[in-house]
């Protein structure tokens, strides 16, 4: 494990040196965000502190492709089919049982079923997936905006964090879990995607619903979502530092 971790380490100083013109190409899309405008009516029903998150997520826009770009190749890395006994139930009957919840520091806490989810507003991007493990590839993904869910469910105002509850065991380590923050998580890209190059999400993907949150790596972006925890602190998860890899060491914050 300690060697694999390396091997990641290495592979990630050399994606964060390459992709730094990604960051320059971002710069020139700072402004016009399209849906700020509502994001920030709809925002009056937060909090102030949350009012203060909100407008810091009007920040750069991840660069998105044209459809010619998007990989005829896209890797499944990680877990590629859960094996857990609800996993297992769900998937045998494509997910109609599902619920996805959201709970913790909310003031709604939600059960949606997935024609709920996919009834909701939607996006779609075409953006590159960026693995410290050193491969890169463009995908198609459309899904529900995470600010929509949260809208939904409101947070409370002490709620700091999102955290991620995924159904996949990884080596037997543990189920993953991933966390954001709040301006990650009202960021106009943020969702939950439930389709990839226009099919419903596969399987190796995270089906039925995957985080994307395309200003990070690939490991942030919980594959299996099963549950949305709104927290202030998650200090007493896992070992304490905020996901599956980071409590193997990797960072927490991981922009590209
Ligand atoms: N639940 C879960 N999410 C996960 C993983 C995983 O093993 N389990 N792997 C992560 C890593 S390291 C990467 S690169 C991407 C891979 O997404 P993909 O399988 O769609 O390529 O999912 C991330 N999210
Ligand atoms: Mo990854």
């Amino acid at each position: 494990m300690t060697r694999k971790l390396l091997t990641r380490r290495t592979a990630l100083t050399g994606i964060v040196g390459a992709s730094s013109g990604l960051i320059l190409a971002g710069c020139d899309r700072i402004v016009q965000i399209p849906g700020v405008l509502s994001m920030l009516e709809s925002a009056e029903k937060l909090s102030q502190h949350g009012q203060r998150l909100v407008l810091s997520a009007s920040a750069p826009l991840a660069r998105e492709y044209s459809r010619a770009e998007i990989s005829k190749n896209f890797k499944a890395n990680g877990t590629t089919r859960p094996q857990t006994e609800d996993y297992v139930r769900y998937a045998a009957t494509e997910f109609t049982d599902y619920k996805l919840k959201i709970d913790g520091l909310v003031l709604r806490p939600q059960e949606l079923s997935l024609d709920e989810v996919r009834n909701m507003p939607s996006r779609t991007q075409i953006t590159r997936h960026d693995c410290v493990e050193g491969w890169s590839a463009i995908g198609e993904w459309t899904g529900v905006p995470l600010s929509h869910l949260l809208q939904q469910a409101g947070l409370q105002t002490n709620a700091r964090y999102l955290v991620f509850h995924c159904a996949d065991n990884l080596g037997g380590q543990g189920l993953y879990y991933e966390s954001i923050d709040l301006v990650d998580a009202f960021h106009p890209q943020t969702i939950m995607a439930y389709a990839m190059n226009g099919q419903t999400l596969p399987v190796p993907h995270g089906a039925p619903l995957r985080l994307r949150v395309e200003r990070q790596l690939g490991y942030k972006m919980a594959k299996y979502v099963m549950r949305i925890e709104a927290v202030d602190s998650f200090a007493k998860m896992g070992r304490g530092r905020g996901g599956f890899w980071e409590d193997l060491g990797y960072e927490w914050y991981a922009g590209i």
